[in-house]
């Protein structure tokens, strides 16, 4: 052996990256296989989920899988790490029931929120993203929470702030279905005002009512969506400034694309809350993803009714599904200056979303880590109906604060 091929063979065990085989076929290993049984979700033939070698994603187009590959993948292959197709996926919609002004606050109570609010923390300096449906951002309790894109002019028809978006001013849409209904819904809208609705300005009392929300939305108002307009959003609301991110949605199919996502918000320190699901079923068990990833940066939050036990519908885990929250009989925002009951998983996530954003207005220099800790380990737990989920309790943000304090002197 001379000393050339020596040299190059050590170089190969130090340097695996540029020794590995890397090829078309290693980045895009779903090439091929669009009827594969692992995958639910109907692929989009032209449209691809690409994540680059510095973790960011971008989607693309082209005419085909084969030609994706010769025409875009090889000739970057050194700069991708990642390829998906991107796929359609159907979300899971909730009841509505429209109601007249009037306050039901029973969930903010039952979770010690009034307790933490009269000491003064209210969320404030806290950003959360509702990655979900539209948002109307036009209902008084939601408008003077709106994180606004201080960088970008509204309504002008250009990117100001060279983000690539034009107009994101309160936000931004990654919607890009053909024919999908853009409209505000009232999922969004819903758990948007869980989260953070301005009792200023009407009857819902926000769990977290100074903190601001990031409408990055990806469902459109008859519930669909795709893969990869859905890591778009996750990956929009991190460079917003998101500290915590609302998931109120799962099923989706084919996950490489969107763990690699939750990977980077954990790389990034942000905290995401996942709706476990609204099929009863167990997702140790039965996988839903996101709700099923179990990264150290998730909380998946099963559904509570008013009588404190787990609704009959709500996923559940003694694993993968970390806590329990209020789900059932939920007032909240909707469009049109209304409000509404709702209930599901969708309805329990943002309790949980606005928790932590309290917790991390008590606490600016709180890792996720810290706060997700403080959360789990501060649930009430009812001897004879515990939950079926990993801490058998329901979250408890006047407790929370007093662990956080504990974990964070
Ligand atoms: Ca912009
Ligand atoms: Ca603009």
């Amino acid at each position: 052996m001379d000393v050339q091929k020596i040299l190059s063979a050590v170089a190969c065990v130090f340097v695996l990256a540029a020794c590995s085989k890397k090829s078309a076929e290693s980045v895009f290993p779903e090439n091929g296989a669009l009827d594969s049984s692992a995958c639910r979700g109907q692929a989009i033939e032209n449209k691809f989920i690409v994540q680059w070698e510095d973790g960011s994603f971008t989607t693309e187009t082209a005419a085909n899988a084969d030609e994706f590959k010769e025409t875009f993948i090889k000739p970057q292959l050194d700069n991708i790490r990642h390829v998906d197709y991107d796929r359609v996926i159907q979300l899971q919609t909730s009841n509505e029931v429209r109601t007249t002004a009037f306050t039901d606050s029973w969930g903010q109570e039952r979770i010690g929120a009034p307790s933490v609010w009269s000491q003064g923390i209210y969320g404030q300096g806290v950003k959360v993203a509702v990655v979900d449906a539209y948002v109307d951002v036009s209902h008084p309790q939601l408008l003077p929470r709106i994180a606004v894109n201080a960088g970008e002019i509204p309504n002008n028809g250009k990117d100001d702030d060279g983000n690539g978006l034009i107009d994101d001013y309160y936000g931004a849409s990654f919607v890009s279905q053909p024919g999908s209904n853009q409209t505000p819904s009232s999922h969004g809208s819903h758990v948007a005002g869980i989260i953070a609705a301005d009792s200023r300005y009407g009857s819902v009392e926000g769990v977290a009512p100074q903190a601001q929300i990031i409408p990055a939305q990806f469902i459109s108002n008859d519930g669909g969506g795709s893969l990869g307009d859905a890591v778009l959003a996750l990956q929009y609301s991190a460079k917003r400034g998101a500290k915590v991110i609302n998931a109120s949605w799962g099923g989706a199919p084919c996950v490489a694309s969107l763990r690699n996502a939750f990977s980077e918000l954990q790389r990034q320190g942000i905290l995401v809350v996942v709706a476990a699901g609204n099929d009863g079923r167990d997702v140790d068990v039965y996988p839903e993803f996101p709700a099923s990833f179990n990264m150290s940066n998730q909380i998946t939050v099963a559904a509570a009714s008013v009588s404190d036990f787990m609704t009959s519908w709500s996923n559940r885990g003694f694993n993968l599904v970390h806590v329990a929250a209020p789900g059932e009989r939920i007032l909240s925002t909707v469009p049109g200056n209304s409000i509404a009951y709702m209930e599901g998983t969708s309805m329990a996530a943002p309790f949980v979303s606005g928790t932590a954003a309290l917790l991390w207005s008590a606490k600016p220099e709180a890792t996720a880590s810290q706060i997700k800790e403080a959360i789990l380990r501060s649930v009430d737990v009812e001897a004879g109906h515990e939950f079926k989920v990993n801490t058998r309790g329901r979250i408890n943000v006047e407790k929370a604060l007093t662990t956080l304090r504990q974990l964070v002197p």
